[in-house]
């Protein structure tokens, strides 16, 4: 019996063909600058999902499903979106224009409709798995107990699955026994430059397979299932199965006359098939054989519907032409191809669409209107319009616990003895931390966190060698109630969870407070993933360690260099690197409710500080023992450490220098105050806990005062304000001296900045210190430098 849906999907699928090769069309002739090499990409590749996407939104999605989809098919996402009356005309028409509807889609700047973005390929694919566990996390954990489980899909190029994220996140799922994930391979055998390689699905479907997924390959549509059961079909079958993808593509360019010309070629003369073939007119040969599975609406539906009941992580390998239905499919330069006016004119033909009438939703359609709207009414898809949910916030006491704090300790263990104590309080806020680490769990000082929190697991286990009463300090019990999720050691993997958790609140209800460590040189290798995930705006605490040179034996390839520079330039995260436990705290306190913030508001042009806007947030830190001071923490200390910086030793009205630090250079700072003490005078010394947030305000302020606002101030100018215009400023920082080198244009002091800027190598701490010029000896030559006056007396000759 023939499905009821197939006459309204058809006629919704020739709609979101139409409309996404108008908007590309139309974008492109709104913009002369506009890069027709990058919007052609999206013509063809739209063109290519158009039926998937048809099935997916009109009539296989739930509610409650969350969608990535490929960057390149935005143009599509946004046509269904318009369809579904969640897209404005408007912002069609101003497809890649500012303020339009964006070129790959975007959480922040589409809205709510898109539930991850896209843009970078496979970070998307990637963030669906990741966020099946986190769907998975939060059941477990008894939360969202009225939300329906979700299944997380991912459309995807085939020559996005170049790319290692996404097997790095295959095998993690298969760890963590990933469950409602469906991975939808476009196989157009395109890529941007060129033809896929022959035999890459057979590797694909049995990489798949080895990791327990269920693979569902389309690759035939009913056309040509029918045409193989004529006599004479299966050597049809044959040919196209032996054809090579290049071949079949360039064929699908050329029409049917090439099909015929070849066909008859090749299989010419041998009875049956020559028949079937012959019987055909040109149209019709070159209709069945673009007829593949993915383009082949019951075939689609079937495949979907199969999977429908089952949990399995399911992989569809469809196969699909680039550009489908449209003059330039199956081109391998269709990428960079557009549409020309003759061929935009006859397709507009094609689709019976009058001019002027281009965004009329119906235009052209072979139903009648109220047919079709009756039938988008009822769509499951189209039963919630609410995809961005939200969560209370979890309020976080003023101060978090203390942990009792020894004299002498480093930043990293300070930061596993607070969070012990937070998992120890009882606090309810603790019930919401989740931490997470590539494999460097204990490395990082996570341990005694994990040791009363568990490890998260579906299933319960015990630690093996606690059952077997061998001494370890270590617990690693798994429990569906543990807070902890373990991940191999592949950070692009630690980064993308941390999005797919940092975006719970909004995913699935349930507000979490993800906190996740790694060694800081480390960023570098899941950069990309971290953008990704500060670009959808997603909410978390890093804690990288160690960091720097400070890790003196560990040489060049574990010591960080540029990360404070990244921690400033990324958007949307909060980068501080504190020198003593106290200011840690303060900074995590922070960082637990900075993250709970609303993510509405532009941020402010006044202060610049999204502080009311919220983010995730860095925190640098370092295993060095450092003395620790002792004093209490007064409100106006604790906001001075949020906003950037503070005076550990206050200027004097007649100060020649100061020194400016950050992080576990403390002591050599404090050195050389003392050492300096008697011969420069009223020396100070600026202890920086976030260049990030100090740059960011003082940026801030300056814009505001261009715009009119003359008292804006920023806390570095209010700070910097009582020293004398000679006055030198010598910045220190175990990280690249450009983090502090800008804080002598605050005010137009003269500065010199030190710090780090060739690889690091083994040593001893104060070997290296002296190596780089960032011991005390080398910050009190620095001073001497820029403030002269009398020999400083406590200097050696370097
Ligand atoms: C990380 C990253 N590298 C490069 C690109 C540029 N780029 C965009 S799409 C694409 C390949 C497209 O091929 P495929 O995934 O098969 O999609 P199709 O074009 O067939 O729709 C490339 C290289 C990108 N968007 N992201
Ligand atoms: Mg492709």
């Amino acid at each position: 019996m023939s499905d009821v849906r197939l006459p309204a999907l058809a006629e919704l699928e020739k709609k979101v063909l139409w409309l996404a090769s108008w908007t590309i069309h139309n974008a492109n002739h709104l913009r002369d600058n506009d890069d027709g090499l990058k919007v052609g990409g999206h013509q063809a590749s739209s063109a290519s999902l158009a039926t998937i996407l048809t099935a997916l939104y009109f009539a296989v999605l739930k509610p409650e499903d969350r969608v990535a989809v490929k960057p390149h098919a935005g143009p599509a996402f946004h046509a269904i979106q318009y369809l579904l009356g969640r897209q404005s005309r408007e912002k069609l028409i101003n497809f890649r224009g500012y303020k339009g509807a964006q070129s790959y889609p975007s959480r922040t700047k589409d809205g709510e409709m898109v539930d991850f973005s896209t843009g970078s390929v496979g970070l998307g694919v990637a963030q669906t798995l990741f966020a099946s566990l986190v769907q998975d996390y939060v059941q477990a954990h008894g939360w969202a107990k009225d939300r329906a489980t979700g299944r997380m899909i991912a459309l995807i190029g085939d020559a996005e699955m170049d790319e290692g994220n996404i097997f790095e996140a295959l095998l993690e799922g298969w760890k963590q026994g990933v469950e409602n994930l469906w991975w939808i391979i476009d196989y157009n055998r395109q890529s941007l430059d060129a033809i896929a390689r022959e035999g890459l699905i057979s590797r694909l479907e049995a990489l798949f397979r080895a990791f327990g997924w269920e693979v569902v390959v389309l690759k035939y549509g009913t056309l040509l299932q029918s045409a193989f059961a004529e006599p004479g079909g299966e050597k049809l079958r044959a040919w196209i199965d032996a054809c090579p993808n290049s071949l079949y593509s360039s064929l699908l360019f050329q029409g049917g006359a090439a099909w015929r010309k070849r066909l008859n070629d090749e299989l010419g003369d041998q009875g049956p098939v020559s028949a079937l073939i012959a019987k055909r007119n040109d149209d019709e040969l070159a209709k069945l054989m673009s007829d593949l599975g993915g383009h082949d609406m019951p075939t689609v539906l079937d495949a979907f519907e199969s999977r429908a009941n089952d949990k399995r992580p399911t992989v569809f390998i469809a196969y699909t032409v680039k550009g489908f239905g449209l003059p330039l499919q199956g081109h391998k330069d269709n990428h960079a191809g557009l549409m020309t006016e003759t061929q935009m004119a006859a397709f507009r033909a094609a689709n019976g669409v009058r001019e002027g009438h281009e965004w009329d939703k119906f235009e052209g359609a072979g139903l009648p209107e109220e047919q079709i709207e009756d039938f988008l009414k009822q769509v499951p898809f189209a039963q919630d319009p609410k995809r961005k949910l939200n969560a209370p916030i979890v309020p976080i006491p003023e101060v978090l616990p203390q942990p009792k704090t020894e004299s002498l300790m480093s930043t990293q263990q300070g930061f596993g003895l607070i969070l012990a104590e937070i998992a120890r309080s009882g606090e309810a806020f603790a019930d919401r931390i989740v931490t997470t680490s590539p494999d460097v769990t204990v490395s990082t000082n996570l341990g005694g966190w994990v040791n009363r929190r568990k490890l998260f697991a579906r299933q319960q286990s015990k630690d093996t060698f606690r059952a077997e009463k061998i001494p370890s300090t270590y617990v690693w019990d798994f429990a569906p109630e543990g807070q902890h999720m373990e991940l191999g050691i592949a950070e692009m993997n630690l980064f993308i969870l941390l999005s797919a958790l940092g975006l719970s609140h909004q995913l699935f209800g349930t507000r979490l407070l993800p906190v996740g460590t790694l060694y800081d040189p480390f960023i570098a290798r899941g950069l990309d993933a971290l953008n990704y995930a500060c670009y959808q705006d997603s909410r978390f605490l890093l804690v990288a360690t160690p960091s720097g040179i400070t890790l003196s034996g560990e040489g060049g390839a574990h010591q960080s260099i540029g990360t404070p520079l990244i921690g400033m330039a990324q958007d949307g995260l909060a980068a501080f690197e504190p020198a003593f436990v106290d200011e840690l705290s303060v900074m995590m306190r922070f960082a637990f409710d900075y993250m709970q913030r609303s993510g509405d508001a532009e941020p402010d042009a006044r202060s610049w500080l999204r502080d009311a806007t919220g983010g995730s947030v860095y925190l640098r830190l370092s295993t060095r023992p450092l003395e620790q001071p002792r004093r209490a923490m007064t409100p106006e200390r604790s906001q001075a450490i949020v906003d950037g910086a503070y005076w550990l030793r206050a200027p004097g009205p007649n100060a020649e220098a100061i020194i400016a630090y950050s992080g576990a250079v403390a002591p050599e700072a404090i050195a050389a105050i003392g050492r300096l003490a008697e011969d420069r005078k009223d020396i100070g010394l600026l202890a920086v806990t976030s260049a990030d947030r100090l740059n960011a305000g003082w940026t801030a302020a300056q814009r505001a005062r261009e715009s009119g606002l003359a008292h804006a101030t920023s806390h570095i100018e209010r700070l910097l304000a009582p020293l004398p215009r000679h006055c030198g400023i010598v910045t220190v920082l175990d990280g690249h001296p450009a983090t502090l080198g800008w804080l002598g244009a605050v005010l137009g002091h003269h500065t010199r900045s030190l710090g780090v800027e060739h690889f690091g190598q083994t040593g001893s701490l104060a070997e290296l210190y002296r190596h780089y010029g960032i011991d005390s000896d080398g910050i009190v030559a620095a001073v001497e430098a820029i403030a002269p006056g009398r020999p400083v007396r406590h200097l050696r000759s370097l």
